[in-house]
């Protein structure tokens, strides 16, 4: 199953486990702290993978685990480093998250990035030197709920090709966005601006599936749908040609441009075997709506809601996510959480 399957957890059987998303996140903390995070760090990495297991987001979910085991391992990442949040001016903030993980640096300036929004009406967040091996959706979503507009963009390493180029130089460079909806779940997207997200790639070359035209091309440059072929010396492309292409090129800008990290191709962890995780940066703009001009805006953003149902949409972004919040428990194939639990237990 992919990311793009949203039907949520299936009734479990006998070749799987069902357990409460805090226990996942408890099983997932265990891990983390035992490869070298802070208990802080564990705790914010397994929330946001657990999370994103128990949305559907599998790409994002405890299939990267193994990838932030081999990561701390190889030493290219530090679990435990410190961020340093640093004013740059009035409406703009910078984090230094000294390579360690994104999310953590962006919670250490959370507070002073939502009253410089309020302040301000909007504000601008740039993390340097941060890794991001998640979901950005938990990242913009609680922005939204506080009544904020929130974009944030990450950018990771070269394996997609620019449209009209030959070569890969973008990465597959997320794009959030998240907005208040009055007496609803926040209106978010967050989507890879490639193809496919690079994990899907993985998980369809571990399932041995195809992916769909148009995904990527092998290493001679031909299009391809075998997903081997793409991740061994091929490369995804853009989705939507030089429109997709275009947004990509502006998260590298944005991105590497604005924290003074890395570029997609500029990341070479080739001295770090077994490193998966992009050291590159993070971006956050917040804008308040309410000192905007724009007093209005969630009950305007109700109505517009209101009227893409009408026009027969199931369901805006997120909404699914938003409405069906907390509580619910995640079921994972026990293969899957038997190797959790020996990564959790130092076996492996
Ligand atoms: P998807 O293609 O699954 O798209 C996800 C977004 O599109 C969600 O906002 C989702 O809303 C919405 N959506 C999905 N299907 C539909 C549909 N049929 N109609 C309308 N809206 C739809 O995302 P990706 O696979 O590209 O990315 C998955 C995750 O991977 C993201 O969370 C992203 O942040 C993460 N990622 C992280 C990277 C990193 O460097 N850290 C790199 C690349 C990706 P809803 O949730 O409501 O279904
Ligand atoms: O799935 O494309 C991806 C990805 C890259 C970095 C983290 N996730």
């Amino acid at each position: 199953m992919t990311s793009a399957d949203k039907e949520g957890p299936v009734p479990p059987n006998a070749n799987d486990v069902r357990l409460s998303i805090d226990a996942l996140t408890g099983l997932l903390a265990r891990i983390f702290r035992r490869n070298g995070c802070s208990d802080r760090v564990a705790d914010i990495l397994a929330a946001n993978c657990a999370g994103a297991e128990a949305a559907g987001s599998f790409s994002h979910g405890i299939f990267r685990i193994d990838g932030y085991v081999s990561t701390l391992r190889s030493g290219w990442v530090d679990g435990a480093a410190e961020p340093r949040v640093l004013v740059e001016a009035p409406a703009y903030l910078a984090v230094e998250a000294a390579n360690g993980f994104a999310q953590p640096a962006f919670l250490a300036a959370r507070e002073a990035f939502v009253e410089r929004v309020r302040e301000n009406g909007i504000a601008f967040l740039a993390i340097r030197d941060s890794h991001h091996f998640g979901a950005l959706w938990p990242d913009v979503t609680p922005l939204a709920e506080e009544g904020l507009i929130a974009i944030s963009l990450v950018n990771s390493f070269a394996c997609s090709i620019p449209a009209g180029a030959t070569k890969p130089l973008f990465g597959t460079n997320p794009f959030a966005f998240a907005a208040p909806i009055e007496g609803d779940a926040p209106l978010v997207f967050d989507f890879a601006t490639t193809s496919m997200a690079n994990g899907d790639v993985q998980i369809a070359a571990r399932e041995g599936r195809q992916v769909p035209p148009g995904t990527g091309v092998d290493r001679n440059g031909a299009p391809t749908c075998d997903p081997a072929a793409i991740l061994d010396g091929g490369s995804l492309v853009p989705f939507g040609g030089h429109k997709g292409s275009a947004i990509s090129m502006m998260i590298e800008l944005m991105v590497a441009g604005m924290t003074g990290g890395r570029f997609s191709f500029e990341v070479d962890w080739s001295g770090h075997p077994g490193a998966q995780t992009p050291r590159t940066g993070q971006i956050f703009i917040g804008i308040d709506p309410a000192r905007s001009g724009g007093e209005g805006f969630a009950a305007r953003s109700a109505e517009f809601v209101r009227r893409l149902s009408e026009a027969g949409l199931a369901a805006y972004p997120g909404a699914r996510r938003g409405r069906s919040r907390g509580g619910a428990d995640v079921v994972i194939p026990r293969a899957a959480h038997d190797r959790l639990e020996d990564h959790a237990a130092g076996r492996i």
